[in-house]
């Protein structure tokens, strides 16, 4: 089913540099509405939930050690077209291979720390939403 809605999370290296804002300003400036947010911290059990399709990959415990060491920015945000819109704006996993202006091609380290997630269908985007927000912290 088509929502016209993803979510996002700000990694925990975007957020210790600094990056909250501007993030959210290409958010914003790409014509997205966010319709909830929050800063909150992922405890280990949240992390391996919330990346279980990851469980057998060789990234795994690197993957949950980076993004439960401090705080992540959660948002639900919404435009026509959302989740690809929103993936053509983080830009390539990899920021090597990020395109310009991509807010992975700015503010990602490495394809591990890569400061930003992306839902990659409606129905992940749904999964990951109810995830993080109750039906009271979305507008
Ligand atoms: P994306 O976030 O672009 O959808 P996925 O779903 O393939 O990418 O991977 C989920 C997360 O796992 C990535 N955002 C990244 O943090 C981490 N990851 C993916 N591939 C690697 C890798 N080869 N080495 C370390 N971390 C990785």
């Amino acid at each position: 089913m088509k929502t016209n809605r993803t979510f996002t999370m700000i990694k925990p290296d975007a957020v210790e540099n600094g990056h909250t804002g501007a993030i959210l300003e290409k958010i914003n400036a790409a014509g997205f509405r966010i319709v909830a947010l929050k800063k909150t911290q992922l405890t280990l059990n949240d992390a391996q939930s919330f990346y279980s399709v990851h469980k057998e990959r060789p990234f795994f415990d690197e993957l949950v050690t980076f993004m439960t060491r401090g705080p992540i920015v959660a948002a639900i945000l919404e435009k026509e077209n959302a989740v690809d819109d929103f993936r053509a704006l983080i830009g390539a996993t990899n920021p090597a291979e990020a395109a310009e202006g991509t807010i992975r091609k700015l503010y990602a380290t490495s394809m591990g720390e890569n400061a930003v997630h992306g839902s990659d269908s409606d129905e992940n985007a749904a999964i990951e939403g109810a995830f993080h927000f109750s039906g009271r912290e979305i507008f």
